[in-house]
């Protein structure tokens, strides 16, 4: 078996979708967290300065989103031709693109700027954001494309816990519950059972 790590952060957040493709690959890795404190030191580990970071066998990959998506094609959980493989990339581009928009409004430092940023998202973007991802899940029968369990799902269900906190709508399970049915439904996948059981329990 090649030996593999995942470098990133002591959170889920990004990295958390690679740690589940490799287990739903029944693939045993390295899970290194570093520690924010010493990340400094570490940042030469990373191609383009940011974690995650997967190492196999000595080579390194990146761009969480880009590994997903050759772990999804190595453990084949991709769609079932370039139309599916399409769906997959777009849904996966629209919630990453919420988790970002999320993101910087949660990461605004300034407070009164905050608010003003947070009032414009919660009027402007995040209702229809939100909406359209709801009505994608319930529309591909609980799954974020092509109907049927793809490495799109594992992303999503990696990330569901980092957009929530991002997100900062402490109902959003109750408002949104397709979103949480997916993270649920692929956190109950048997293939993962082990890593879950083992993994350190971090809230996002
Ligand atoms: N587009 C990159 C973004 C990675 C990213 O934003 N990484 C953050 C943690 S979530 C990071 O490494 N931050 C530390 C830094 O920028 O120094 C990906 O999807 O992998």
């Amino acid at each position: 078996m090649p030996d593999v790590s995942v470098y990133y952060f002591p959170i889920k957040g990004l990295g958390e979708s690679i740690r589940l493709l490799l287990a739903y690959g029944g693939q045993e890795f390295e899970d290194v967290r570093i520690p924010k404190e010493i990340w400094p030191q570490r940042r030469s580990i990373a191609a383009f300065g940011q974690v995650p970071v997967l190492e196999i066998d000595g080579k390194r990959y990146a761009q969480s989103v880009a590994i997903s998506r050759y772990l999804g094609r190595k453990y084949g959980l991709t769609g079932a031709n370039i139309e599916e493989d399409f769906l997959i990339d777009q849904n996966v581009d629209f919630v990453n693109e919420i988790r970002l928009a999320a993101s910087t409004v949660q990461n605004e430092p300034d407070p009164a700027v905050k608010a003003v940023k947070r009032a414009k998202f919660l009027r402007d973007k995040c209702p229809f954001y939100l909406q359209k991802l709801d009505e994608i899940i319930r529309s591909n029968n609980g799954h974020l494309a092509a109907g049927k369990l793809t490495w799109g799902d594992i992303y999503f269900a990696g990330l569901y816990s980092y957009l929530r906190y991002a997100l900062e709508i402490p109902d959003l399970d109750q408002k949104y519950p397709s979103f949480k049915k997916l993270q649920d439904y692929v956190l109950s996948l048997p293939q993962l059972k082990q890593y879950l059981a083992n993994a350190p329990q971090t809230d996002f």
